[in-house]
């Protein structure tokens, strides 16, 4: 083992889940230091899967170094020597006129900044009983960056879409772990409409540095509000498709959930999953900390960010007797469409004693987070379940 690598493994204690309640969690959870991201918790160092403390997620923006990273297969050599020679992005298939752009051509398009949210579709999988298998994100695969771009429907637009396309498929470069250069760790999309939106950029930037090697230097999808796997990094090609794209992990239990409700555990066959699309509504308290020791006296404050798949979120809620009754909290609008929303509240604790709180989005279309983990399903995504965090009142 390298120097390097045994730095890289170091453990400096040990993670609490923010999930749940309890400050401990039923699985080894350890925080070790990627380059640059030294208090992301690692639950995986290859792939390279890491997630973020629920109070480093406070700032409106997340920060290069502590936003979560997901990585399916191997960070590629160019990301990290940072050499853009030979590198292209191609756009083919169901289009007029083929493009091969490289990053001065791509930045000939409108240039558009914005902060955007994504979130990975398993957040919140170690909530799942029975578990599902895959990392075990608690809350922090979650993060709101602010991305330089071009949007993807202005380059399309200029490739000339065919009538015909239904699909946008991304490639990277990154290698599978496998290192055979014929296997491709993961190749998704969106669907044509997602597209087109004006929020789904080809983004070079993040917070005003090029991309970071872990998020996908020179070129990054960007697809706000749809589970980050759309989000391809390392880009190299587009494929504009006539039918929805077949690539790997667009099918059978990736990112995919159960067209009907299923009972937990159950063995569903394939046929009947469909692609999980919009994140549902979800919010996220950053301060304060669970476990707190809080004087009854002060109202205590307490505040996050909220956030919505398909639209922004409409009101924001808090809670510290079970759900019995809810106290508003003040909501910010979102910086731009997909950017979430910061909210504010604050809360008197009637009595000395042991309190929960809880914290519920409401989205545009009425939808709230649930109080207990939603819908089972095999992979274990979309929990978009309440934080609850935990104060003892004196
Ligand atoms: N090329 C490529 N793109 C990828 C991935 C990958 O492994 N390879 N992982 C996807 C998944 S599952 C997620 S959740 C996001 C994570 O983005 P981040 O690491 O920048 O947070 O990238 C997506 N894009
Ligand atoms: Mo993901």
């Amino acid at each position: 083992m390298t120097h390097h690598r045994r730095r890289f493994l170091r453990a400096v204690g040990s993670a609490s889940a923010g999930l749940l309640l309890a400050d401990k969690v039923p699985f080894a959870q350890e925080r070790a230091a990627i380059e640059g991201k030294e208090g992301l918790i690692v639950l995986n160092d290859r792939p390279v899967n890491a997630e973020t403390p629920i109070a480093l997620l406070d700032d409106s923006v997340t920060s290069n170094a502590t936003h979560f990273i997901r990585n399916n297969g191997l960070v590629p050599e160019r990301a990290k020597t940072r050499d853009l020679a030979g590198w292209r992005l191609a756009v083919d298939g169901s289009v007029r006129k083929p493009l091969k752009l490289n990053l001065d051509t791509l930045k000939r398009y409108p240039n558009k900044t914005a902060q955007l949210v994504i979130e990975c579709g398993g957040n919140g999988r170690a909530g799942f009983r029975p578990p599902a298998r895959g990392n075990q994100w608690t809350l922090g695969a979650v993060g709101c960056a602010e991305y330089t771009g071009v949007r993807l429907k202005d380059v399309l637009e200029d490739a000339g879409v065919q009538p015909s396309a239904v699909y946008v498929a991304y490639f990277g470069e990154d290698p599978h772990l496998s290192a055979d250069a014929n296997d491709v760790p993961i190749s998704r999309g969106v669907p044509i409409e997602k597209a087109l939106n004006d929020w789904t950029l080809l983004a070079w930037e993040m917070n005003g540095e090029p991309l970071p090697a872990q998020h996908g230097f020179p070129l990054r999808l960007v697809a706000p509000g749809f589970p980050a796997s759309a989000c391809g990094k390392w880009l190299t090609r587009l494929w504009v498709r006539d039918q929805v794209h077949d690539g790997p992990k667009m099918g059978g239990f990736s990112y995919r959930v159960p067209r009907n409700p299923v009972e937990p555990g159950t063995d569903v066959p394939e046929a009947d999953m469909e692609i999980i699309e919009a994140m549902p509504v979800k919010s996220i308290i950053t301060r304060p900390a669970t476990g707190l020791a809080h004087a009854q006296a002060q109202p205590l404050s307490l505040r996050g960010h909220a956030w919505c798949g398909d639209g922004p979120v409409s009101a924001m809620h808090v809670s510290c007797d079970f759900g019995a009754t809810w106290i508003e909290a003040a909501l910010d609008a979102p910086a731009n469409p997909f950017a979430w929303q910061r909210w504010n509240a604050s809360i008197r604790f009637p009595t000395p004693g042991h309190y929960e709180v809880w914290a519920r989005a409401t989205d545009h279309a009425g939808r709230q987070q649930p109080m207990i983990i939603p819908g089972w399903n095999p992979r274990g995504y979309l929990n978009n379940a309440m934080q609850r965090i935990s104060v003892r009142v004196s």
